[in-house]
């Protein structure tokens, strides 16, 4: 019903649409999955473009703020697991990658517009890891965002898109209990180590927040990405929920969320809390983050500096489609 109010692609409500648009849209409203086979609008086909591409640039960026503790981690033991959760973060980025390729991009043509600032990746990994604290506040808060944006999308109508959010969530959640094993560690041991734990939380607080988009007011795709059910939630109601479910947490931890109008409304059955600085996410949106021109250096040096990789792959898939050829 809410997706049959809802305009479709080019603006058209359902009455206007060709016969197999509306057909497309029953198929959806159906709860079917699209496989990449199948016709599909061109904004449709976009929108995925954009919003997996996106996921997948955000997982590969996202290794480089944790990236950066591997070297420094406390024990051995954290170590070895902060390596395992890297490890899976550029895994989420090649499943992510795949599924967008299925829509007909190549990983080189994403990359391409990663670099050259017409595709973006999530907010969050524009700031700074400061301390190993922050290594638990990015586990604990960014992977517990990630999760709740996460699961409802295992159920998005694109069959390859849900299907790498179905693995990706397994692991996010061992990533998350991870974080918090850390904030518990250092919220509970010295004066020192709790103090790094909440300056870790205040500066992670809000950054965290923004990562659900604008509010659904501002949110642009919102509406469309709905009603083809490429998004299940709107970004309001996310939020709500991860602040709902996070703050019970710091309480356990002891730890303060830097928000002086937190409160619990019986009323609506969660918080009320503050909007995080809209103007502070839009500028690190056009590349204006504390760690912006860092993350795309990073990524840039590392596109350059594998060129020659990529074109030994290609020269040896030749070599070997030559010799196929031949012994044919
Ligand atoms: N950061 O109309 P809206 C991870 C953009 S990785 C940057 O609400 P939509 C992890 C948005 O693209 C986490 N940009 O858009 C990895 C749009 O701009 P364009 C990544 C953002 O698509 C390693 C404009 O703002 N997760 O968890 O309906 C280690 C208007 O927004 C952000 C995903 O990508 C943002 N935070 O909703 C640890 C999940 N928010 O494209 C952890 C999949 C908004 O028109 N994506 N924008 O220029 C989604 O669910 C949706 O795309 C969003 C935005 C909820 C993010």
């Amino acid at each position: 019903m809410y997706a049959q109010m809802i305009k479709s692609e080019g603006g058209k409500s359902r009455a206007e649409m060709s016969p197999q648009e509306a057909a497309f849209q029953d198929r959806i409203d159906a709860g079917e999955t699209i496989e990449p086979q199948d016709w599909m609008p061109e904004g449709y086909r976009k929108t995925l473009i954009r919003q997996i591409g996106q996921h997948a640039h955000s997982e590969i960026v996202g290794q480089l703020p944790e990236g950066n503790w591997i070297t420094r981690a406390p024990t051995l033991e954290r170590k070895a697991i902060l390596l395992a959760k890297v490890q899976d973060e550029a895994g989420h980025g090649l499943y992510l990658y795949c599924a967008a390729e299925t829509l007909g991009i190549s990983r080189d043509d994403m990359t391409e517009q990663l670099l050259s600032g017409r595709m973006k990746y999530s907010s969050i990994f524009n700031y700074p890891t400061l301390s190993w604290a922050d290594i638990g506040a990015v586990g604990w808060l960014v992977d517990g965002a990630a999760i709740m944006n996460q699961v409802p999308l295992q159920r998005t109508s694109y069959g390859p898109y849900s299907r790498a959010m179905i693995r990706i969530c397994k692991e996010e959640s061992f990533h998350q209990r991870q974080g918090f094993d850390i904030m518990m560690k250092m919220a509970k041991g010295t004066e020192a180590q709790r103090r790094m734990a909440q300056d870790a939380l205040d500066r992670f607080w809000y950054p965290s927040l923004m990562m659900f988009g604008p509010s659904d007011a501002e949110s642009v795709h919102s509406a469309q990405n709905m009603a083809w059910r490429i998004k299940i939630n709107g970004n309001d109601e996310l939020r709500q929920k991860f602040v709902d479910q996070t703050v019970p947490q710091a309480e356990y931890l002891g730890l303060t969320v830097p928000d002086e109008k937190l409160a619990w409304n019986e009323e609506k059955g969660g918080y009320d809390f503050s909007e995080p600085d809209w103007e502070e996410f839009f500028a690190v949106l056009k590349g204006q983050g504390p760690e912006s021109a860092e993350r795309m250096k990073a990524r840039r040096d590392a596109w350059e500096e594998g060129q020659w990789v990529r074109d030994a792959m290609s020269a040896h898939a030749a070599k070997k489609a030559a010799r196929r050829e031949a012994a044919e």
